[in-house]
């Protein structure tokens, strides 16, 4: 139901509800033009509260009947208005049977229920299950369910549902059931069915107790040969739980279902996950080494949140946080102890850091900036964003950095022991964080309630006769909307001091036991100094080691200070970052030179630290692999007080190409030594050396001379796997090679029924140099092209929008245009991926009048179309208000 005038919803309103439901038994008639549900439940009134009111939701649902208590009721019995129905004065106990009328073959927002290549499939989180009947759908509401399906049995070969299978059988109509119970009680945003199709690979295997559980792993026939990597990653999953949490799986059988069609990654429904096929396919002809990982990562996300998430659920979605960012960290923990090695620890962690500067600092600093724990929202689908996700994991992160692992294990320990089968607040997590240690919390509550990446600017002075050494941090926090002011924050500062030998010293840092070379300071005050003892000589400090909180360091480092940070750092992640920031300098001076209109030049000094690490054998591949890659546009953009996209386009290809003149000998040599001969394998040393090797090949596509060229078409022609193929694409497609075209249609051809690799090849193309407005348009003539389908539409759309800045911002405004044509046209089939598209804009007021104005134009312009949905009114309504 669209109404003018959405409301905002308050944390603060937050009411328990009026009614308990117990049980919810439920009858579906599957048709994808008419489906029929059939919906039993039980509820009791909370007695804690006097609402005697029933109040129900539901969107876009013929209702056929209602009855209450066994009697139906008539249309003055109940209100419904906006989507609510209210049942006033409703008795004690209530058994509520509603029946409602469905049509999941227009269904194209792909929430609550929907067809997909002829397959049915369910999206209920947030507030989908109200698209399927009139529901008390909130997640503090907890039931047990018991679900009926029954459809063709032809077209809907397999009939699925959350839990144990009951029952199943033929109804003689050339129909069938299959009864399906989940005996943990749950929130409706866990719910789902899945109906059609499917094959599945499956395994049993023997959990810790001794219990054994049956493992399915469901897709379109066709695909049986890509599932084998998703079934191992869910039993790696499984057995990580066991070992590092104590948590085992608590069913008898666990689904993973895939999708084509799926608004974003994957969701956790209690037993039966579903997922974009995006992080289930994979065989090494179609999946890169990133896919590889990626597979891995969600697939424990998703398993991860039978814990968090589903045992122990969120009271409201403010609380979004209080599964989302817990289990991102367990994601990331997971990932990095399936790679194992401690260079490969740091390289996963320097991937997250990477994700949350490209994308959650610019969310923290523009007009959607909202905290972990939001206090309003008006479409929550709007708040999955980076911030819940993933500066809710560096939240969770800095707690196990200041309790210690085991501190942190004892903290997750008692938050089970407490809240078991319970919908509860990040407080309470918090809670049992602070008693299981016996530490008080209380200022760490900061990092839920205010917005905004904290600064904290460090300043040193040593003392060569006291042989002391004091480091001062002070801490601030930009306003952002709503919150002009901001306390200080508890912020883990972890520190290590560099002797001139480049070895770190051992620390004694005064009024503390704390021993060790690298030392956790806690800052809490807006300004506090921390002093060393027995530091005779000066000292080089790396600081925020492994990125201890999710702030911006300042600190004027000297460029020789960060060449020896580079070569020197124990901390591999602030190895990295002196890199960098050396680099980051020099694309800052490089840009303003652009825009100066003056010549552009580098000295060497970078390209000879540069050299040093690609050279230094003694480094992982995959860690040299990182330590080569510059900051991206956005990043760059990020520092600029006012940005100029062409020119950061310009300095940043000028670097590269300086960097691939410099080093072309050594890139060539990283290039040969890099290769992995033999069968294709994703582990970590593999995809390490073909990351440096594929890096190095990037790079020397920058010079686009023959040898470049040839070395591109060489690796594309001969490549057995997809991590090779596609990166020889890539350096083909960003230069003049004269079989680029042909490259390009060629890679069609190959993969033409692989619909994730044609997702590859338009997102190719859409964030090459060359592809301006008029050649995305063209691209979408393309018969492969559909708006409807969200990989699609991210590969080609969004991948120009976000991920070719230079073109996208033409100074024509033709790119904004486009944009606003793309939202409003997504908007009337999936609002929730029309508003992701919305946010391309968010940062529009940092950018040169010109351009800035032609944005808002473009803003506006979506905001006055008619029929606009609540979610994207949100988005471009935020970015027009905020100042
Ligand atoms: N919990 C789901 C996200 C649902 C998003 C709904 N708009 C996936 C995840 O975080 O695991
Ligand atoms: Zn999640």
């Amino acid at each position: 139901m669209r109404t003018d005038t959405s409301p905002t919803i308050y944390r603060k309103d937050y009411t328990p509800p009026a009614y308990w439901v117990r049980t919810v038994e439920m009858g579906f008639d599957l048709e994808p033009s008419a489906t029929r549900v059939a919906t039993r439940m039980t509820l009791e009134r909370n007695r804690a509260g006097r609402d005697r009111t029933l109040t129900l939701y539901g969107e876009e649902l013929e209702l056929v009947q209602i009855r209450l208590n066994g009697k139906a009721l008539g249309k003055n019995a109940y209100a419904l208005k906006d989507g609510v129905l209210r049942i006033a004065d409703a008795p004690e106990r209530v058994t509520l049977e509603i029946e409602t009328l469905l049509r999941p073959d227009r269904n194209t927002s792909l929430m609550g229920l929907y067809v997909s290549n002829g397959n049915f499939f369910t999206q209920c989180e947030a507030e989908g299950f109200r698209k399927i009947t009139y529901f008390p759908d909130r997640p503090d509401v907890m039931a047990t369910y018991k679900v009926m399906l029954r459809a063709d049995k032809k077209k809907y070969p397999v009939l699925l549902s959350n839990g144990n299978l009951i029952e199943q059988g033929d109804l003689g109509d050339g129909r069938h059931y299959a009864l399906w119970e989940d005996p943990f009680k749950k929130p409706s945003y866990l719910f789902a069915l899945v109906a059609g199709q499917l094959v599945c690979q499956e395994e049993k295997i023997k959990l810790k107790s001794g219990r054994e559980a049956l493992l399915q792993v469901w897709v379109e026939e066709g695909n049986l040969d890509k599932t084998q990597h998703a079934m191992d990653s869910l039993i790696n999953s499984i057995r990580w739980d066991e070992e590092r949490f104590g948590l085992e799986l608590d069913l008898d059988r666990f689904m993973i279902v895939a999708v084509g069609d799926f608004n974003m990654g994957a969701m956790e429904n209690k037993g039966l996950n579903i997922f974009n096929t995006k992080f289930v396919l994979a065989n090494p002809r179609i999946a890169t080494d990133v896919d590889y990982g990626n597979i891995e990562a969600v697939v424990g996300h998703e398993y991860f949140h039978n814990w968090t998430g589903n045992r122990v659920t969120c009271r409201d979605w403010f609380q979004l946080s209080l599964k989302e960012g817990l289990t991102v960290f367990r994601d990331q923990e997971f990932s990095a102890d399936m790679i194992g090695t401690d260079s490969g620890r740091a390289v996963k962690r320097i991937d997250d850091v990477r994700v949350l500067r490209q994308a959650q600092f610019p969310e923290d600093a523009g007009p959607m900036a909202h905290p972990v724990r939001p206090d309003s929202f008006v479409e929550i689908s709007n708040f999955y964003t980076v911030t819940i996700y993933e500066k809710g994991a560096e939240v969770v992160r800095m707690y196990q950095t200041l309790l210690g692992r085991d501190g942190f294990r004892k903290g997750m320990d008692l938050y089970f022991e407490r809240h078991d089968g319970q919908a509860v607040e990040c407080d309470d997590f918090r809670a049992a964080m602070a008693d299981a240690n016996g530490r008080d919390l209380t200022q760490f509550e900061r990092w839920y309630s205010q917005a905004g990446t904290p600064r904290v600017v460090a300043s040193v002075a040593h003392d060569a006769a006291a042989r002391t050494y004091a480091i001062t941090l002070q801490q601030s926090c930009p306003s952002t909307p709503g919150q002009k002011t901001k306390q200080p924050f508890h912020i883990p500062v972890a520190v290590g001091l560099l002797g001139q030998d480049g070895k770190d010293l051992p620390l004694k840092l005064r009024g503390s036991d704390l021993q060790g070379t690298t030392v956790v300071l806690e800052l809490t005050e807006a300004q506090q100094t921390f002093v060393f003892d027995g530091v005779a000589d000066l000292p080089v400090p790396s600081l925020l080691r492994n990125f201890s909180a999710p702030v911006v360091l300042e600190y004027d480092y000297r460029d020789d200070e960060l060449a020896f940070l580079m070569a020197h750092d124990s901390d591999p992640f602030n190895r990295w970052e002196a890199g960098q920031r050396l680099a980051l300098r020099r694309l800052l001076a490089l840009t303003a030179a652009v825009r100066a209109g003056g010549g552009m030049a580098v000295d060497p000094a970078l390209g000879e630290s540069l050299r040093l690490t690609l050279t230094d054998d003694a480094l992982d591949p995959a860690f040299r692999e990182i330590a080569l890659t510059l900051p991206s546009e956005t990043v760059i953009a990020e520092q600029m007080d006012v940005i100029d996209p062409q020119a950061i386009h310009q300095a940043r290809r000028f670097l590269r190409h300086a960097l691939a003149q410099a080093l072309r000998a050594d890139l060539v040599d990283a290039y040969r030594n890099n290769q992995t001969p033999g069968a294709y394998s994703p582990d970590a040393v593999s995809a390490g050396k073909r990351a440096l090797k594929n890096l190095a090949l990037s790079y020397i596509g920058e010079l686009d001379d023959a040898a470049a060229h040839a070395l591109a078409q060489t690796q594309c022609d001969g490549a057995d796997n997809m991590t090779d193929r596609f990166a020889a694409l890539a350096a083909l497609a960003n230069g003049s090679a004269p079989g680029r075209a042909a490259a390009l249609a060629r890679f069609y051809q190959d993969f033409e029924d692989e619909p994730l690799v044609i997702d590859k090849w338009f997102s190719l193309q859409a964030s090459a140099r060359t592809t301006d407005v008029a050649a995305v348009r063209k691209l979408m003539q393309h018969p492969a092209f559909s708006l409807k389908n969200p990989n699609r539409a991210r590969s080609l759309i969004f991948s120009f929008c976000n991920g070719n800045p230079s073109q996208f911002h033409a100074a024509d405004g033709s790119g904004y245009d486009f944009w606003a044509e793309q939202v409003i046209a997504l908007d009337a089939l999936n609002p929730q991926v029309a508003a992701r598209l919305a946010r391309s804009l968010d940062r529009w007021r940092k950018y040169a009048p010109a351009l800035r104005d032609r944005m808002r134009s473009a803003l506006e312009r979506v905001a006055a179309a008619p029929a606009l949905s609540k979610d994207t009114k949100e988005v471009v309504g935020k970015s027009l208000a905020a100042e």
